[in-house]
């Protein structure tokens, strides 16, 4: 499942002169990188109430003035005018793209079947919205019975473009979903796979990031294809972080979680992309006032701020762990 977030959509005001919003059109479509060649439309002026339309190519872009809903157009960037909402899509329909990832976080492995805990999902303390701001969100109760309780935490997983070793790279879509004690990413039913909407799957394949909240990111080392329908998460993946250190971009990108598995670096608390004293900080504050629940230094992700949470930060920060992820646009 995906949704479709509050931050794909736009702010609406009720009647915008038919003047300012032909402006908005014609800067949308001179600011917007084209994704493929007939990502061409004609500047067209959506005036107040009802709906019009403008065809290009493919795609057709539908301006629904003061409706309550909105498709989202596609990543890349995109700024599109105040005062109209618009879909992007054949036929007005949404494009997504899907994509089948397996990755593991240091802390919440253990090594058991399945591989993480799940612990946050069975104290009631994951957030029912994304922490990420990115508009994802259940039903309370969700995380109380299946499939709710695989889930390990929320993750942010990134689409870019561009070559690592020649950053920035460029950002072409933003997501949040689940990570699933297997390891396997899902987006928000904790069943089908990782969805990006507003993303035409043709136009991949991309590199992929992996951001959890206080563990490094990592890139994929090769692009991975992207689906235009959702299938189950699940083997077989088009990117598997966890099965050899080189699937993620960088040197020594993730910890060596032993029996052959890799995962995410711990403690990076304060979200910087190293494991410093301020992530040690986090922890001591944090255990000192015996803090429970959803907390940023809880690295093994148990609920509780404690003795095993030092532990991982002490031994990454020894091993001088640090984010391999580029800058990115
Ligand atoms: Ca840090
Ligand atoms: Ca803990």
């Amino acid at each position: 499942m995906c949704n479709r977030s509050a931050s794909h959509e736009r702010p609406h005001p009720a009647a915008l002169p038919a003047r300012a919003l032909a402006l908005g059109v014609a800067l949308l479509l001179v600011l917007a990188p084209p994704l493929r060649a007939q990502y061409t439309l004609a500047a067209a002026a959506f005036t107040s109430g009802g709906a019009t339309s403008a065809t290009g190519g493919a795609y057709t872009l539908t301006s629904a003035i003061g409706q309550p809903t909105a498709g989202p157009l596609t990543g890349g960037g995109y700024s599109g005018g105040a005062g109209f909402i618009y879909q992007l899509g054949g036929g007005g329909a949404a494009v997504m793209a899907y994509v089948d990832v397996r990755a593991f976080l240091q802390g919440a492995y253990t090594g058991g079947s399945p591989a993480q805990r799940a612990d946050l999902a069975a104290g009631g303390h994951l957030p029912l919205t994304d922490p990420y701001g990115q508009g994802q969100s259940v039903a309370a109760g969700f995380f109380a019975s299946a499939p709710g309780n695989e889930v390990v935490d929320w993750v942010k997983a990134e689409l870019r473009s561009g070559n690592p070793a020649s950053p920035p790279m460029t950002i072409v879509s933003t997501t949040a979903g689940f990570l699933l004690r297997d390891g396997s990413l899902a987006g928000t039913d904790a069943t089908t796979e990782l969805c990006f909407p507003g993303v035409d799957a043709s136009d991949g394949p991309f590199f992929l990031v992996i951001h959890h909240r206080n563990h490094l990111g990592v890139l994929s080392s090769v692009q991975v294809p992207l689906s235009a329908a959702a299938g189950p998460a699940g083997a077989p993946y088009d990117h598997d972080f966890t099965t050899a250190m080189a699937q993620a971009f960088g040197t020594n990108p993730m910890k060596n979680l032993g029996g052959g598995a890799f995962g995410l670096w711990a403690a990076d608390g304060d979200g910087d992309g190293q494991v410093t004293a301020p992530d040690f900080n986090l922890f001591n504050t944090a255990t000192a006032a015996g803090a429970i629940g959803y907390q940023a230094a809880d690295y093994d992700g148990d609920g509780q701020v404690t003795a095993p949470d030092f532990n991982l930060f002490n031994s990454n920060t020894t091993a001088g762990a640090s984010s391999q992820v580029p800058a990115a646009n």
